[in-house]
């Protein structure tokens, strides 16, 4: 009789066990949920605000031109400062409006500008991380396109992106 009694408080507690844990289940699984989408947020890094009416252009070569193999190309900035890659505050924060330049050479699309600008090779992308103003670029010969993008220490690009027109250029034979 005893026995009966224990198999059957037994019983209800493995009932109450099940119950319990499918209860759970709808606290943890949302609550999993919600962290889950939380880190998909963090993975995004902070983009720091462009100032307001900042500009990049490419001073030289204008679009159109024809250059030689071997030419130079000078950076243009209005209304932000340059600063180099990696560089912030003493308590970590970026220097407000400020970052460096990123030359797209034949890039048909403009990458992701929701993250770190790093292109699929090192080429892909070329940062100015010293605070560069100018490149000497080497080319072969025929039509190329030329675009600079502003972004902060971190490569990340403003919010709203500074970004220049894009320019053509024809590299003589
Ligand atoms: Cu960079």
């Amino acid at each position: 009789m005893g026995s009966d009694n224990t198999k059957k408080t037994e019983h209800q507690n493995i009932q109450l066990l099940m119950k319990l844990m499918r209860s759970l289940c709808w606290v943890i699984l949302p609550a999993l949920l919600l962290a889950s989408s939380a880190f998909a947020q963090e993975e995004k890094p902070k983009r720091n605000a462009s100032a307001p009416g900042a500009k990049v252009y490419i001073v030289r070569p204008t679009d159109g031109k024809t250059v030689k193999r071997k030419f130079k190309v000078i950076f243009g900035l209005t209304g932000m400062g340059i600063c180099p890659a990696g560089l912030t505050a003493g308590d970590g924060t970026p220097f407000p409006n400020s970052g460096h330049h990123h030359l797209l050479i034949d890039h048909a699309e403009l990458p992701a500008l929701d993250v770190p600008l790093i292109g699929d090779k090192p080429t892909d992308i070329m940062h100015f991380g010293k605070g560069q103003t100018e490149v000497m670029l080497d080319l072969p010969p025929g039509k190329h396109t030329l675009q600079l993008i502003f972004a902060d220490y971190a490569h990340v690009p403003h919010n709203p992106p500074v970004i220049s027109k894009k320019i053509t250029v024809t590299v003589e034979d």
